[in-house]
């Protein structure tokens, strides 16, 4: 086989993977739908970003640029396309952005030729990840994302010391991004997420506040600030919206998934809850509710988790992890949920808003103990039994 054929060998083998068809899962909990493959995975990356395909400086057709993970992505309907913006992880452990997007939103995801290129803020970051995509009503495309550098407070020699802080851009093609100032708060932020509607004329945050990198200590749980100018972000004053509590499935940290859907009941939201344990940190997602009238009051908190890694989802580079910041409701109702698994890879589960605002209502809230949560059991359980009998 000569270079060439091997060369087109490559990238026809690479397009019959890109082009193989995704099936639901049957069966399930019925509240959502899984899909049998993974919408993307570091083998999804182009092959032009992968190998030179350059004879002369590549003689053994060997990759040159090592592709590691494709995981929490921000996701939009853009021009009846279903885009994601892909934390993308190299060999170098640094993330960026690229765009992948596909007709059908299940399947056929293709990256764009070229990654993201973000402008860096003042001090430019080390590492960026996790983008919240936001339509807001001003005409822009947002993009909120972690923004981590290395702490230069730490001691001499602790070179694993960072701080987290959300950079903001804006877009409105996808291509050209302006970058404005990172988000000004007191305390470190990740999983920041703008709101895609002003509220009393202001910009609106979804923030968590956090004691350190990692920690969220003090923090208390998913945050609510109000900005004047989105341009010079600063978190002034933030109110808690959804609480952690001891022993549930968001005891050590939660943060909000992507931007909520408005429904006729509300804002659908969905988040990622922490806890943890001797194999390290579970993440699984959530949901909960907001007022429309009061996006900061909680109107709905179905106890416990929506989502959980299931089967291979449970291992990956960071293993027993689902995380997610982007979802598309389309004009039908129909919800299109991304989810990473592990850190690793994407997937995508299926719903519709009505199914979702119905789970939020009534599943019943936790009552924080196992006593409370008997007695919810025995309360379904005995009506049940009465239907039965009928
Ligand atoms: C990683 C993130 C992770 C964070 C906190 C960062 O260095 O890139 O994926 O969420 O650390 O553990
Ligand atoms: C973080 C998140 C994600 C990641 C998760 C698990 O805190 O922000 O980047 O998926 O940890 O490693």
């Amino acid at each position: 086989m000569t270079f060439r054929d091997k060369v087109t060998k490559l990238l026809a083998d690479h397009e019959a993977f890109l082009s193989v068809k995704n099936e639901p899962v049957e069966g399930g909990n019925g509240i959502f739908t899984r899909y049998k493959n993974p919408v993307l995975t570091a083998a999804h990356t182009p092959v032009i970003w992968r190998y030179d395909l350059d004879e002369k400086t590549n003689p053994y057709l060997m990759e040159r640029i090592m592709m590691n993970a494709t995981l929490n992505s921000g996701a939009i309907k853009w021009n009846g396309k279903y885009i994601l913006v892909v934390r993308v992880e190299g060999a170098d452990r640094k993330s960026f952005f690229a765009v992948a997007e596909s007709p059908n939103g299940i399947d056929n995801f293709r990256f764009w030729d070229y990654p993201i290129t973000m402008p860096d803020d003042v001090v430019p970051a080390t590492n960026i990840y996790d983008m919240r995509l936001t339509a807001h009503e001003d005409g822009y495309v947002y993009g909120v994302f972690c923004a981590e550098r290395h702490d230069d407070s730490a001691p001499a020699g602790d070179l694993s010391s960072a701080t987290a802080t959300a950079g903001i851009a804006r877009t409105k093609d996808l291509v050209n991004w302006e970058r404005l100032p990172d988000l000004k708060s007191k305390s470190q932020q990740r999983n920041v997420v703008l709101h895609p509607e002003f509220v009393d004329g202001k910009y609106a945050f979804y923030t968590r506040p956090q004691d350190g990198f990692i920690d969220a200590g003090s923090g208390g749980g998913i945050g609510w600030a109000l900005v004047d100018d989105i341009t010079h972000a600063e978190v002034k004053d933030e109110t808690i919206i959804d609480q952690r509590f001891y022993h549930t499935i968001k005891e050590v940290k939660n943060g909000e998934g992507p931007h909520p859907i408005k429904t006729p009941k509300g804002w659908l939201h969905l988040a990622h809850g922490v806890r943890g344990c001797a194999a390290g940190l579970r993440y699984v997602l959530y949901m909960y509710m907001t007022a429309l009238d009061d996006p900061t009051r909680l109107i709905a908190s179905p106890g416990g988790f929506f989502l959980v890694p299931e089967g291979e989802e449970r291992v990956g580079d960071v293993s027993n992890v689902v995380f997610t910041n982007g979802w598309i409701a389309d004009e039908d109702g129909t919800v299109k949920i991304y989810y990473a698994s592990s850190d690793t890879r994407m997937h995508v589960a299926t719903s519709t808003v009505d199914k979702l605002v119905d789970y939020c209502m009534n599943t019943p809230v936790d009552g924080l103990t196992t006593s409370a949560s008997v007695e919810t059991l025995k309360k379904l359980i005995a009506k049940n039994l009465e239907i039965l009998k009928h």
